[in-house]
């Protein structure tokens, strides 16, 4: 074995070359490592005893793509254009050996390769469009030679990771071999090409399918019919759609061209730069400079969920799915009852969709067992309460949990509000109680913002961030404060919304500005969806604001067929000309002169309030980062991920155009927008938010 260089070794067996790249993390395309793949070919391309090219990888998998953190610099070392020319160009068969995850330029580096073998649980992928691009190395041009427009279409768009049988199915890969004898199944194969002196097939001489799909041009067309809701806002998915066509359309050298013409706009353009900043933001958030990662963490065998409502049931099935099992306590058999309906016909639906077999439905309710007795918490390593937002309730739960629950447990809450701190105080393990807020559908939505309070444990902080990842969760730490960072910036907005409507907007502008921003949907839209009466009391209902007049009216949303829109009877939404007069009367009886409102000053009312207070939830230190807060907002609210965040999109625009006209507006309309002195500090400096450390 000869080292090639830190992270590239060379040895021959038998006249097999083995080229073996040791890059930690996941073999990323760094300049070493294309330096290393380069001189490795050629030296192997320059023994004569040398008869074919195993090219394989240690550690956790195959190359996972190119080196994200050296996108943006200047280019050191061999290109990957050049790697791949030596590889596609070798005179002796180049065959990838692919384990774990063989993604981006890492699966476009196999296809130069002639063949391609791999283990039952590799996997491969071109996912470049979660990063707002477009394989740039052929991967456009060679993959739908392979497995046709329409499977390389999904594949890009989506950026599935394909298990390995899929890719043998598909051609992508042209022989499995035994899990765990990688190594040695590759080298076999190589011996068995040389020895049937098979032909070094070249993917890129591949036009069979590429011919065939022309004679379809339609099927681009009706893709991008078929997803254009998913796709809505984005760059990324229809650049990758124009490079397939290019395939499709011409000669492989042309369609290259294109492929790199595209490749470039998206690598230039803002929505890359915020996608590729999502990647690492999701992965920082995880680091929390206080708690090391070498802290001990406490072993979560068992869980107990308090309340099988809509977000008892939701959180329990988290539990479940990750193969942990769960009791779930309610006070009463009929909600005991429903709650686990409400589950088994959440796994039914997926079932029906193929999400899970029936078994697998089965296995997972057989993990959560339904009781009416708190005292069945007692062995558990970890009770989720998730019952009424009431501090009382709260209180009096958590003072008989300490009671039962054995020492060690953790005792977390799912309040997305109360002050934890004072939640833990009736407790004698303040250290061991934390806030796991989930966000409803809780099996669904990915995430969890972990609420540290001022006695919690760096152990329980590390085992709840450690958990949030074993049940697929994104997690972010945050501090004890009203609303936490989510809800807290998320009332900025719905303040601002709700203004605008009392001057001159009605919902469906508001709504529409924040749709075209990039948001699933607008704030009136939503609260249809979800139920204007969520929390109002008729009783106590005196018709002071616009929703008590709808709800008196009995206008409470999607399922009344009226709210702040009327409803047609398959749910879509117009706008109202009653709520339009309601708020006009309003308007009128307030004695303010409504106005035209621009949809810049829309924007601007809804989108910088939060950006500052994301900035005063930094200088409170309620974040450990600004990074977590775009994470937060991206995965908890829906924020447009091609924009990154309120904060990432606050330097985009630039924080002095923020602290402007945070100032023309608290001139005019009072001290909600009052700038932070962070804010303030951040444009004196010529700073931002990305410049803080955490
Ligand atoms: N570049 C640099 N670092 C990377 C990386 C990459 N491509 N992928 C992962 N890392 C780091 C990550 O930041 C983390 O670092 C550690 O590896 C473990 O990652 C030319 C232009 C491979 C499925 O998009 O999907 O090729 O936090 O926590 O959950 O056409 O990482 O430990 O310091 O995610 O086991 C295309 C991105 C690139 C794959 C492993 N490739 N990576 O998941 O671990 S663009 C990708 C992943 C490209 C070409 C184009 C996942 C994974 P740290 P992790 P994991």
């Amino acid at each position: 074995m000869a080292a090639i260089n830190a992270v590239t070794d060379l040895s021959v067996e038998d006249g097999i070359a083995v080229l073996t790249l040791n890059s930690p993390p996941v073999n990323a395309l760094s300049a070493g490592v294309r330096d290393g793949l380069a001189l490795g070919v050629g030296q192997a391309l320059a023994d004569p005893a040398v008869k074919a090219v195993v090219l394989i990888c240690e550690g956790r998998t195959f190359i996972a793509g190119a080196d994200i953190t050296e996108f943006g610099g200047a280019q050191k070392g061999a290109s990957l254009f050049e790697v791949q020319t030596a590889i596609e160009d070798c005179s002796k068969p180049v065959i990838a050996a692919i384990h774990g995850t063989a993604l981006g330029g890492g699966l476009e580096v196999a296809l130069t390769c002639h063949y391609r073998v791999a283990v039952p649980s590799a996997k491969c992928g071109l996912p470049e469009v979660n990063l707002g691009l477009l394989p740039g190395a052929g991967g456009t041009q060679r993959l739908p030679r392979i497995v046709g427009a329409q499977k390389a279409m999904e594949m890009m768009t989506s950026g599935q990771h394909v298990p390995a049988k899929q890719c043998l199915a598909m051609g992508l890969v042209d022989e499995l071999v035994e899990e765990g004898k990688l190594r040695d199944g590759a080298l076999a194969f190589a011996r068995k090409i040389v020895a049937e002196g098979r032909p070094l097939k070249r993917v890129r001489d591949l036009n069979d399918k590429v011919e065939a799909d022309r004679a379809h041009p339609e099927v681009f067309d009706a893709f991008r019919k078929a997803n254009a809701r998913k796709f809505r806002g984005f760059l990324a998915p229809e650049y990758n759609i124009r490079c397939i066509e290019a395939a499709v359309n011409l000669p492989f050298d042309e369609g290259l061209q294109v492929e790199r013409k595209l490749f470039m706009e998206l690598m230039s353009g803002y929505q890359s730069a915020a996608q590729r900043y999502s990647f690492f933001a999701e992965r920082q958030a995880a680091k929390i400079p206080d708690v090391p990662d070498d802290t001990p963490l406490i072993p979560v065998e068992t869980v107990g969920v308090l309340g099988a409502g809509t977000m008892g049931g939701g959180i329990a099935m988290n539990f479940a799915n990750a193969g942990i099992p769960v009791t779930i306590v309610e006070v009463k058999q009929d909600a005991l009852d429903r709650g686990l309906s409400t589950i088994r016909k959440n796994y039914e639906r997926t079932a029906q969709r193929g999400g899970l077999t029936a078994e697998q439905v089965e296995q997972r309710m057989s993990l959560i067992k339904g009781s009416l007795d708190m005292n069945d918490f007692a062995t558990v390593d970890l009770v989720v309460e998730a019952v009424f937002e009431r501090m009382d309730i709260k209180k009096d739960i958590f003072t008989k949990l300490d009671a039962i629950c054995k020492d060690g447990a953790i005792l977390a809450t799912n309040t997305s509000a109360l002050n934890i701190d004072e939640i833990a105080s009736v407790t004698k393990r303040p250290e061991a109680v934390i806030g796991l807020h989930f966000f409803s559908p809780a099996n669904v939505m990915k995430l969890l913002e972990i609420v540290r309070a001022d006695h919690t444990s760096k152990p329980v902080i590390a085992t709840s961030m450690k958990l949030a990842k074993k049940i697929g969760k994104i997690a972010a730490l945050v501090g004890v404060c009203p609303g936490f960072v989510g809800n807290r910036i998320l009332a900025q907005r719905q303040r601002e919304a709700n203004k605008l409507v009392l001057e001159g907007a009605m919902p469906w502008d508001v709504d529409r500005v924040l749709y075209d921003f990039g948001f699933p949907m607008g704030p009136f839209a939503m609260s249809d969806l979800a139920g204007l009466d969520i929390g109002w009391v008729k009783e106590k209902s005196k018709g002071e604001t616009l929703r008590d007049v709808l709800c008196e009216m009995d206008r409470r949303g999607q399922k009344t067929g009226a709210g702040f829109y009327d409803y047609d009877e398959n749910r879509n939404a117009k706008p109202s000309p009653v709520t339009e007069k309601i708020i006009k009367d309003f308007i009128e009886k307030s004695g303010a002169n409504p106005r035209q409102i621009s949809d810049e000053e829309i924007l601007e009312r809804c989108i910088y309030p939060m950006i500052n207070e994301g900035a005063k939830i930094l200088e409170e230190g309620k974040a450990i980062r600004a990074s977590d807060i775009d994470v937060v907002w991206q995965n908890g609210y829906g924020w447009p991920v091609y924009r990154g965040g309120p904060m990432w999109w606050g330097d985009h625009i630039g924080l002095d155009k923020v602290l402007a006209k945070m100032k023309e507006f608290e001139a005019k309309m009072g001290e909600q927008f009052k700038p932070s002195p962070l804010l303030e500090r951040l444009v004196a400096e010529g700073k931002k938010f990305s410049d803080l450390k955490a």
